[in-house]
């Protein structure tokens, strides 16, 4: 009795964690859109798979986004043709198909003082079946999430059957 409820709750969970796989990525990290953030190093740490979403925390009015339509752009920080700018504090982006977005703050010289990130968004379909090559640290970071989950119900089960 015990054993199929662990069983149970596992399996739902298991279907829950990977119905809900698009992730918010919090530019920065815990530092946010920043000046001070070395957003190359953040970059780096991160898989983007269509679907997730890029959230960007700053103070209203010290900051803001604007998306580049070009690497040129980018890399001269040219804000003056920004394809969309944001400057709520909480923006979010939706990353809805593959390929690479550029983003920049629109504060004067903020960009030059490396205040830009550059997003290259994956196919997500390809990382569940063969991750492999492209996007290993993604899989094993929801694969260990998936692990947490399943020992949390089966503690909760096991609770559950000592009454
Ligand atoms: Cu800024």
């Amino acid at each position: 009795m015990g054993h199929k409820n662990t069983i149970f709750l596992a399996l739902i969970i298991v279907l829950i964690t990977n119905e809900g796989m698009a992730e918010q990525h919090a530019v920065g990290g815990s530092q946010g859109w920043d000046a001070s953030t070395d957003f190359k190093s953040w970059v780096s740490g991160q898989t983007f798979n269509v679907g997730d979403q890029l959230v960007f925390k700053y103070s209203s009015g010290l900051h803001s986004v604007v998306e580049l339509g070009s690497e040129s752009e980018y890399k001269n920080c040219d804000v003056g043709n920004a394809v969309n700018s944001m400057s709520s504090g909480n923006d979010v982006v939706k990353l809805n198909k593959p390929g690479t977005r550029y983003f920049a703050c629109g504060t004067l010289g903020h960009c030059g003082q490396g205040m830009k990130v550059k997003i290259t968004t994956v196919s997500g379909t390809s990382s569940s079946s063969s991750s492999s090559s492209s996007s290993p640290t993604s899989s094993s970071a929801s694969h260990c999430f998936t692990s947490l989950l399943l020992i949390v119900a089966s503690f909760i089960a096991s609770l559950l059957t000592q009454f």
